[in-house]
């Protein structure tokens, strides 16, 4: 069976909870032919990253999958690109606040998921779930850990993508989505991964 890294992220920003990681802990341990490796990881600029390519050395998974929580957005949003900058209007659960830098400097300028992003929006609208192709992952850590993930593996057989999700219903923010339908939705985005 082909294996897929899946991350969610601890809390951030004052909440108790991130969505990402209580959808990731939700997930059945084996999806749409993947058996499932779940990370929870630090809201610190670099070392998001870090952790997921220590866990990646000795797993070596076919797919990595990280998904976070993007207050405001109602609907499950693949991300189609990472970008090489690190702006943060609020400090990382390290207390980093970087502004307007590099993430590697003098690295490329963007890359691509290497997901098929269009594929899985589509397939969690199939679901009943709200859906978009997002072409902004930001520039918190979010896009920091997508950016370099993907400039680390480019020219591996690995494949990365990032699926950002509103905040859930405990939260007691708008607009909101229930953990069912988080898990619901990003069961049917796994399952559309290959091609
Ligand atoms: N969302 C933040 C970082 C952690 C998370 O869940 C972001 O969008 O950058």
């Amino acid at each position: 069976m082909k294996k897929l890294l899946i991350t969610g992220f601890e809390p951030f920003g004052g909440e108790s909870v991130n969505p990402s990681w209580e959808a990731v802990c939700r997930l059945p341990g084996e999806v749409g032919g993947y058996a499932l490796t779940r990370l929870c990881l630090p809201v610190v600029f670099g070392e998001a990253a870090a952790t997921v390519m220590r866990t990646a050395e000795t797993l070596c998974p076919d797919v990595i999958l990280c998904i976070g929580q993007a207050g405001g957005r109602a609907a499950i949003t693949p991300e189609l690109v990472g970008i090489n900058l690190r702006h943060a209007a609020i400090p990382d659960n390290a207390g980093n606040q970087p502004k307007d830098e590099p993430i590697i400097p003098g690295g490329d300028c963007a890359y691509f998921s290497t997901l098929p992003v269009r594929k899985m929006a589509e397939a969690i609208s199939a679901v009943g779930v709200q859906a978009q192709v997002s072409y902004s992952a930001g520039t918190y850590v979010c896009n920091d850990l997508l950016y370099t993930l993907l400039s680390h593996f480019r020219d591996s057989e690995t494949r990365v993508g990032f699926i950002h999700i509103p905040y859930c219903t405990a939260q007691n923010k708008t607009p909101a989505m229930e953990p069912e339908q988080m898990v619901r939705g990003l069961a049917a985005a796994i399952a559309a991964m290959e091609g």
